[in-house]
């Protein structure tokens, strides 16, 4: 086939054994359209041999707001492979090759992906994130290598924005979360523009949506209807 099956022990020697065991999840192949053509590991979608032939996976990102409109950022752990110890986003996935979460019926599929890795990466109860819950915003095309660069890992997504505010109780699962914290605009602004001087990364998806769409969302977090943009695929 056009793409490379990688089953090297090599690719994964020295990697967290517990993140290599995610690798083996099943991803869902799209094409530029997002339509679903296929799919492939996590591993395979991930390896830059692949991503520049044309790979191309589906994902999602959660922005998870506290009843007062704060934001939950999280700081990756230093085990995840790709942009370990980046602060990001409340929380980043894929909707995966099982039955519910290739469901389009109304982004149904990467909802239920969202409110279960809201549970495995920062111990959040399904009941307080109900799927119903979520609001779909866009999708984002995206590609990036890895950071620290390491020529092998990468991304390259379409990637469905969903907001959702509650108030939630957050036990992280310190493979996958070194921190978390909440923030407010200007203490978003202010952490994003001394990062660089402190030493923080940030990954590039996060920037992406910060310097594009953020903040005008967030001012409209009690009606984000007329934002609400399901047709059009934000190229970046
Ligand atoms: C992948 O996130 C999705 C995006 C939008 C970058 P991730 O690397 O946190 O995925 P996972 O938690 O499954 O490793
Ligand atoms: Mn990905």
């Amino acid at each position: 086939g056009r793409f490379q099956t990688a089953s090297m022990s090599q690719i994964t020697a020295g990697l967290d054994a517990t993140q290599v065991q995610l690798l083996q999840e099943e991803c869902i192949l799209i094409d530029d359209n997002d339509k679903n053509i296929g799919t492939a590991s996590k591993k395979d979608c991930h390896l830059l041999e692949n991503i520049n032939k044309g790979m191309l996976h589906r994902a999602f990102s959660v922005f998870l707001f506290n009843s007062s409109g704060q934001l939950l950022l999280q700081q990756r752990s230093d085990e995840k492979i790709t942009f370990p110890s980046h602060f990001t986003n409340s929380c980043c996935s894929h909707p995966l090759n099982i039955p519910g979460e290739t469901d389009e019926t109304r982004a149904l599929g990467v909802k239920r992906a969202a409110q279960r890795k809201l549970q495995h990466e920062l111990g959040i109860p399904p009941h307080q994130v109900p799927v119903e819950e979520f609001q779909y915003l866009t999708r984002i095309h995206y590609q990036s290598g890895n950071v620290p660069k390491d020529g092998k890992w990468g991304e390259h997504e379409i990637d469905y924005i969903l907001f959702i505010q509650a108030d939630v109780d957050v036990e992280p699962n310190q493979n996958e979360v070194k921190s978390y914290r909440y923030v407010n605009k200007e203490q978003l602004k202010s952490f994003l523009a001394g990062a660089e001087k402190e030493g923080h990364l940030i990954t590039p998806w996060f920037k992406l949506i910060v310097d594009n769409f953020l903040y005008k969302w967030w001012d409209n977090l009690t009606d984000l209807s007329i934002f609400k943009d399901h047709s059009h695929i934000h190229r970046m």
